[in-house]
């Protein structure tokens, strides 16, 4: 087959009618899926909030943004193509190259026919006699389909904290989640910005170029390796390309989808001056595989110490103020298990004189002011504030959709506390109901678009063979979801994860239930899993063949 022939659809046109699938969200996932079903032949429908495709890519335009995976690994591999089509310009890809490459393809295919912009779906609820999803939406829409598959994102609901008084706030405030499209110029301005995480790590050093002056309110410093960021060299991209099926094989085969896998050394079989060694490569080298330096670096305390005190002292030589160092050094959780952050020039941009970081773990925000914040100790004028404070992650966007299984079960009351899946793609009492990079899969702990691909691969895979077999019903069962939670668990709790108050496991949500939600074992394991599963008949789902009604 053609992997990137448009593939025609039947759509009607009309809003109210029954479709086979339909797909929530049009980013990375959302795209690949409709395709891969349009091939099966199936009609699909992909709802989408923004209006246009691109998902995380779409909503998140602060200054700065960029992915912190490599650009050639962070694209699409299932069409030779495409792959070796388009060129991207930089190691690491900006925002705008992303969402233009999202486009890109998204035209190439012409997906975006099936695709209803500015639509979300507020509920959905399964009609067990007739095996279907009726589907509704904020615009009215109703759809009837046999398969609901979320491809609605890990981190889609922005997380606002509910600081006092930001009703009063007289200036502009931003989530940088959900940044105008139009863009802001922070020029001449008093800004702070709240939050030390990924996003802030990025549109610090953007936003400190611009502004009067940046506050950076910090609750916990964070782990940050250098991008070293950069156009890409035409030779390397040449033998990357030539070499792509192998180098995407390695990717989907090793521990976190990079095609550069983990040292399987230990950081303690090597001397003192050979670990240094090391890890002055790899921060030189720069990016997240600063990580991979050792095999054993998320699951032994020591070995951990060793890499997270390399970067602290990385820190102490970049900023030449010793206190505001010592505020930005990480002390009380092991590097890695909350999100690494890697930056261009972050740690630099503490020794500009517009820039002031502001501790408020030892003096929380109190308020916002009608002219800006206030902490236990200190108020301050502002003329914008950025609020850079993460995401409800991987299942805030599910649980504020009202999901409804079979006998009106609601997903969001089943996870209240915590989700429990089967393989991160499969709920029991929700029949037909898929989740891609749902919790209990690698998602966010690996390459999003090597497991964007493998989940995607595996449901169509699946669809095709209910389809083939006419089965009208599959569903996992409760012990299935409560062996593969618990197993989720254990290797997490086998590892050093739980000492980091990570979004990972909803730490940075109040009232959250703190589960760990990645599934940790590697993406490679968790592929051969997958695949066993399928192999074998879908183990861990019941299937019920179109003839069998409820009532048998
Ligand atoms: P993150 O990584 O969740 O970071 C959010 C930041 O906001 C983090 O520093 C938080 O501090 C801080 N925060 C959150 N709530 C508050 C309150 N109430 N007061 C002060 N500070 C607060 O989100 P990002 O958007 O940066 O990154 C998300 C992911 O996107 C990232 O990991 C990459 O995978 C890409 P805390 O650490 O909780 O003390």
């Amino acid at each position: 087959m053609n992997d990137v022939a448009a593939v025609t659809s039947t759509d009607t046109g009309s809003r109210n009618d029954s479709i086979d699938a339909v797909i929530v969200g049009a980013g990375f996932a959302g795209m690949y899926m409709l395709h891969r079903l349009r091939q099966l032949g199936l009609i699909a429908r992909v709802y989408e909030s923004g209006d246009g495709v691109g998902g995380t890519w779409y909503w998140n335009r602060y200054p700065g943004a960029r992915c912190d995976t490599e650009s050639v690994e962070y694209s699409y591999s299932f069409s030779e193509e495409i792959q070796q089509e388009w060129e991207w310009s930089e190691r690491y890809p900006a925002q705008p190259e992303i969402l233009r490459y999202a486009n890109w393809v998204a035209d190439k295919l012409d997906l975006k026919r099936d695709i209803v912009f500015n639509t979300r779906v507020d509920r959905a609820e399964f009609d067990e006699d007739l095996a279907q999803w009726r589907i509704q939406t904020n615009s009215g829409d109703q759809a009837v389909a046999r398969y609901l598959i979320m491809a609605t994102g890990c981190l889609s609901t922005a997380q606002l904290p509910r600081f006092e008084g930001l009703d009063s706030f007289k200036g502009a405030w931003y989530h940088t989640g959900q940044w105008p499209h139009e863009g802001v110029d922070f020029t001449g301005q008093r800004v702070g910005i709240i939050g030390t995480g990924s996003s802030a790590i990025q549109s610090i050093p953007v936003i400190a170029e611009q502004a009067d002056h940046l506050y950076v309110f910090q609750r916990t410093p964070n782990y940050s390796v250098p991008a070293h960021n950069g156009p890409l060299d035409p030779d390397y991209v040449r033998e990357v390309k030539e070499n792509y099926q192998q180098l995407r094989e390695q990717a989907r085969t090793s521990r976190r989808g990079y095609i550069l896998d983990v040292s399987p050394v230990r950081a303690q079989d090597v001397s003192e001056e050979e670990r240094q060694a090391i890890y002055e490569y790899r921060w030189e080298v720069g990016g997240l595989g600063y990580l991979s330096s050792f095999g054993n670096l998320l699951s032994d305390s020591e070995a951990n110490e060793t890499a997270a005190e390399f970067v602290r002292d990385r820190i102490r030589e970049i900023v030449h103020d010793p206190v505001t160092a010592e505020k930005l050094v990480p002390t009380d959780y092991p590097i890695g298990t909350k999100r690494l952050c890697i930056d261009t020039h972050y740690f630099e941009t503490y020794n500009r004189d517009n820039v002031t970081l502001v501790d408020v773990k030892s003096a929380p925000i109190e308020t916002i002011t009608p002219s800006g914040l206030r902490t236990s100790e200190a108020e301050y004028e502002l003329d914008s504030i950025v609020f850079a404070t993460g995401f409800d992650a991987m299942t805030g966007t599910l649980k504020n959709i009202d999901i409804r299984g079979r006998d009106g079960i609601q997903l969001r009351e089943k996870w209240r506390d915590g989700p429990v899946t089967y393989l991160g793609l499969a709920v029991a009492g929700f029949p037909n109901f898929f989740t891609i990079t749902g919790p209990g899969s690698p998602s966010v702990l690996s390459n999003m678009m090597v497991s964007i691909e493998q989940h995607v691969e595996w449901i169509s895979d699946c669809l095709e063979h209910l389809e083939r077999e006419q089965i009208s019903h599959i569903e996992t069962t409760p012990e299935e979801e409560q062996a593969w939670t618990a197993h989720v668990n254990e290797v997490a709790g086998s590892m050093l994860f739980a000492q980091g108050n990570s979004w990972w496991k909803g730490a940075n949500v109040p009232g959250k239930p703190v589960v760990f939600m990645p599934y940790t074992g590697g993406v490679g394991m968790y592929r051969e899993i997958c695949d066993r599963v399928a192999a074998e008949g879908y183990t861990g789902f019941v299937l019920r063949p179109v003839h069998v009604s409820t009532a048998d």
